[in-house]
């Protein structure tokens, strides 16, 4: 079973986490996670912080000569920015005066959590709430991505808009026909997106929201936007019906809602499919070069809480960022008065970090279903059970129906 845990405040001295449950003899190199943690820190918009951190995966344990040990692998991401906080972020007793933050900020975790911690600084509050700890769970993703492409099984993404910018064409209405070519690979999608200053992939897209992105920032705004995340190479079986808790939807549902900001989750045709006529709504099913699939794939790879074999499709949404530079209405603590909202640097669009964060946390939700159905201590053990159900599973089928008979 997989299971992973994150610790670290956004301005202490690092990021850890541990990441618990995957098979021995996979390989995992340093440069391999934190490819993919600089990924999640580009993007058009982005604030300071992103100029001071470079994010780099320091391997702790649970690995040796670049092969997993299947042991807990323990990774750390130190903070450069730690330096500048060391005397307010200490563990350590209080040297001097550290001045109190009062003024919470409208939609971020300022009220809620100093209400709920009891604390008398807003600062206690921030620093765990803060999206920084998303660098973690990219980390966590890492692992779990790599031990999914020994498999073919790939995870990308991309941002389908940002404030109300979206393409003429959408890649979404093309994954959910299921007219991409069988090899798609989803690691592709991906690669497209990066070369994209902010994940999309249309230029003329790009750059109106580009000139959106320019005009928020003059007027201290920030924008939310939409994310597509796909994962590809799943096969028929991942997930179950049997319990509420062991369907693929519920899992993959609650790991993109858990991410900073998002605030809704669809799976395949989602929305739309509430306003469609039933056979306009469900995947017909085919017989294709002899192996059976679906016309379409608006079920996003999920029928009955488990996975169809199509690729997986998770849209999301993500609200603007919460620290505006032109504040809105809230109130001081220590007055009780109204002000308008503290300034904090923040970023102004972080809608393509969400999108690597949004792939990392689907292929945790993967890899822990895997497990679930393929089990194995070692990487050779858990191939020869996928190989051993893929192989069988045309021939199940013949034989249980009978066919041809
Ligand atoms: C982030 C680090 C944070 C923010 C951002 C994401 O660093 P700092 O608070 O020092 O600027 O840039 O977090 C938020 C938007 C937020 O609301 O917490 C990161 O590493 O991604």
């Amino acid at each position: 079973m997989i299971r992973f845990l994150t610790a670290g405040e956004s301005h202490g001295k690092a990021l850890t986490v541990i990441v618990e449950g995957f098979p021995s003899n996979f390989v995992l190199t340093e440069q391999y996670i934190n490819q993919h943690l600089q990924r999640r820190q580009l993007g058009y918009g982005r604030g300071g912080r992103m100029k001071i951190e470079t994010d780099t995966a320091e391997i702790l344990s649970g690995v040796r000569f670049e092969k997993t040990l299947g042991t807990p692998v323990s990774i750390q991401i130190k903070n450069n920015d730690w330096v500048n906080w060391t005397d307010k972020m200490t563990a350590g007793k209080k040297k001097g005066k550290i001045e109190k933050i009062t003024v919470p900020r409208p939609g971020h975790a300022d009220l809620v959590g100093v209400t709920k911690y009891n604390f008398d600084d807003i600062r206690n509050s921030i620093e765990r709430s803060s999206a920084r700890e998303t660098a973690a769970r990219v980390a966590a993703g890492s692992v779990a991505r790599r031990f999914l492409e020994e498999f073919g099984i790939f995870v990308g993404s991309f941002v389908e808009s940002i404030g109300n910018v979206y393409p003429d064409e959408n890649f979404l209405t093309e994954l959910l026909s299921n007219k991409i070519a069988a090899k798609f690979n989803a690691w592709r999608l991906a690669e497209k997106a990066d070369k994209s200053a902010v994940r999309v992939l249309e230029k003329r897209q790009e750059e109106k929201i580009i000139e959106l992105i320019k005009k928020i920032k003059k007027k201290g705004d920030t924008l939310g936007g939409t994310i597509v995340t796909v994962a590809t190479g799943v096969p028929v079986g991942l997930g179950s019906f049997v319990h509420y808790d062991r369907r693929l939807d519920t899992d993959i549902a609650a790991a993109i809602m858990s991410i900073n900001a998002v605030k809704a989750v669809e799976i395949g045709s989602g929305f739309t499919s509430a306003e469609s006529f039933g056979s306009e709504s469900h995947d017909e099913i085919v017989i294709r070069r002899g192996a059976i699939t679906r016309k379409s794939n608006r079920a996003g790879g999920i029928e009955g809480g488990i996975s169809t074999g199509l690729p997986i499709v998770v849209r999301s949404a993500m609200k603007p960022i919460a620290t505006l530079m032109s504040p809105i209405e809230t109130i001081d603590l220590s007055k009780y008065k109204k002000v308008m909202a503290r300034r904090e640097r923040s970023d102004f669009v972080a809608v393509p970090a969400c999108a690597v964060i949004s792939e990392s946390m689907l292929a945790l939700v993967l890899a822990k279903h895997f497990l679930l159905k393929f089990g194995g201590d070692s990487i050779e053990e858990t191939k020869d059970n996928f190989n051993s159900y893929i192989r069988k599973l045309d021939k199940r089928i013949k034989k249980n129906f009978k066919t041809g008979k």
